[in-house]
C-alpha cells in the first residue's frame, strides 16, 4: 500500500523534516494569516459598501473620501501577496497529505476534512479574485456572490484550523523554541523576496509614488483618455450615439427635465475624487458639475432622500445604481459634466455621470439619464 509519496522517508528535504516543519509553517502561517485577514475585513467593507442591507444603507459614510480607494487597494495588495505565500505555506505542510494511516480517529479525520475545505476555498477565493482584476470571468458562476461566500468559508475553515494548532503554534512562535535551520532562512528570504516582489509591481495601479514600478497590474492609471483609464468604453457599453435631444430626467415630488445647456447653467462646482474600482486600481481626477443634493432639492426631495440613477446604456449590470442619502446629501456628489478641465469623454460617461466620495467605481454610474427620488 505504501507507494510512492506514502512511503516513510519519501519526502527528504530537511525543511520537510517533521522536527523542522512545524516552525516554517508557523512563521508563513503568520504573514499569511495577517494578509487573508486584511484581505477579509476589506472584502467585507468591500460588499456592505456595494450592496448593503437595507437597513445599514442610510447610515453608509460618504467620508473619508479616499476610503474605499485605501481599503479596496489593500484588498487587491494583500490577495496578491498572499498568492506567494500560501504557495510556499501549501509546499511547507504538502507531506503531511500522504500520511499514513490516511485517519487515525474521526476526530483526525474531521480535522483532515476542515483542512481540505480551507485550502479549497483559499486557493478558489485567490484564483476568482486574481482573474477579477483581469476582467476575466471564464466560469458559469456570479464572481462577486461566490466570492463572498468562498471568504466566509476560507475565515471559517481558518479559525477551525487555528484552533485545532493552538499548541503547536504556541510551542513554535518563538524563534528559540525550534532548531535552527540553515535552509529555512533561505526558504522564508525567497518567500518574502517573492511576494515583495508581486506587490511592488502591482501596487501602482493604486499607490502613486509606486506607480512607475507597475509593470504586472493590468492598468495603469494615468493610461487612458482624460489622464484616467476606462473600465467599459461606451462601444462596449452600446451607448455610443446619445441622442441629440438629450434630456436629464429628475423625478421627485416636482418632476423636471434639463437639457445639457442647462445642466450647464446651473451653479457648477469642483471637486478632487477619485475612481476606485473594485479590481484594484485606482485614480484621482478633478470633476466638474452640478450638486446631486441641489438636482434633488429642486424636484422638491428633502434631505435625506435615497436616489436611484439610470444610465443610458441599454443593458448591463450597472445601467441601474441606487445611492444611499448620505452620498446625495454630501456637498462633493456630483452629476459631473467635465473631468480634468475637459468636457467628459465618451468613454468616461458623457453627457453626464455620477461620481461620488468614499464609493466603490461600479457605482459611479456613467451616462446617466434619469435621476429618481426614491425615499
Ligand atoms: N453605466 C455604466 N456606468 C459605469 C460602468 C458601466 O459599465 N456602465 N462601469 C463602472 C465601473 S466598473 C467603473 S470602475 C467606473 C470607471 O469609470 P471610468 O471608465 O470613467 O474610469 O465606471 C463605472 N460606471
Ligand atoms: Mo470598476
Amino acid at each position: 500500500m505504501r507507494r510512492g509519496p506514502f512511503r516513510a522517508g519519501a519526502f527528504t528535504s530537511p525543511l520537510h523534516d517533521p522536527l523542522h516543519r512545524p516552525r516554517t509553517a508557523v512563521v508563513l502561517g503568520r504573514w499569511l494569516g495577517a494578509a487573508l485577514l486584511v484581505c477579509f475585513l476589506t472584502g467585507l467593507t468591500s460588499h456592505l459598501l456595494q450592496d448593503p442591507p437595507g437597513r445599514l444603507a442610510p447610515h453608509l459614510p460618504a467620508r473619508p473620501v479616499n476610503g474605499y480607494r485605501v481599503t479596496q487597494g489593500l484588498h487587491v495588495i494583500s490577495g496578491l501577496a498572499a498568492i506567494p505565500l500560501t504557495g510556499a505555506k501549501l509546499w511547507t505542510v504538502y507531506p503531511r497529505l500522504f500520511e499514513w494511516p490516511p485517519a487515525r480517529s474521526v476526530l483526525h479525520a474531521l480535522e483532515r476534512l476542515a483542512v481540505a475545505v480551507l485550502v479549497a476555498a483559499v486557493l478558489l477565493e485567490l484564483f476568482t479574485g486574481l482573474l477579477n482584476t483581469l476582467q476575466w470571468y471564464p466560469w458559469p458562476f456570479p464572481f462577486r456572490q461566490t466570492h463572498f461566500w468562498l471568504g466566509w468559508l476560507a475565515t471559517g475553515g481558518l479559525l477551525v484550523h487555528l484552533a485545532v494548532k493552538a499548541p503547536l503554534v504556541a510551542a513554535n512562535w518563538w524563534r528559540r523554541a525550534a532548531p535552527a535551520l540553515a535552509q529555512r532562512r533561505a526558504f522564508l528570504v525567497a518567500t518574502t523576496a517573492a511576494a515583495g516582489a508581486v506587490t511592488l509591481v502591482t501596487a501602482g495601479q493604486t499607490v502613486p509614488w509606486l506607480r512607475s514600478l507597475d509593470l504586472l497590474a493590468p492598468r495603469r492609471p494615468d493610461l487612458g483618455p482624460q489622464g484616467l483609464p476606462v473600465n467599459r468604453t461606451a462601444a462596449q457599453a452600446g451607448t455610443v450615439t446619445v441622442p441629440a435631444d438629450w434630456r436629464l430626467r429628475v423625478d421627485g415630488p416636482r418632476p423636471y427635465e434639463l437639457t445639457l445647456a442647462e445642466l450647464g447653467g446651473l451653479p457648477q462646482h469642483e471637486a478632487e475624487l477619485p475612481i476606485a474600482c473594485v479590481e484594484g486600481w485606482s485614480c484621482g481626477a478633478r470633476w466638474t458639475g452640478v450638486r446631486l443634493a441641489e438636482l434633488v432639492r429642486r424636484a422638491g426631495a428633502p434631505p435625506g432622500s435615497a436616489v436611484r440613477v439610470t444610465s443610458l446604456e441599454a443593458e448591463g449590470p450597472y445601467r441601474v445604481t441606487e445611492m444611499p442619502a448620505p452620498y446625495v446629501d454630501d456637498p462633493l456628489s456630483l452629476l459631473a459634466l467635465r473631468v480634468n478641465g475637459e468636457v467628459l469623454a465618451a468613454d468616461h460617461g458623457f453627457p453626464a455621470r455620477v461620481i461620488v466620495p468614499n464609493r466603490p467605481g461600479v457605482l459611479q454610474t456613467k451616462w446617466v439619464e434619469r435621476i429618481e427620488v426614491i425615499v
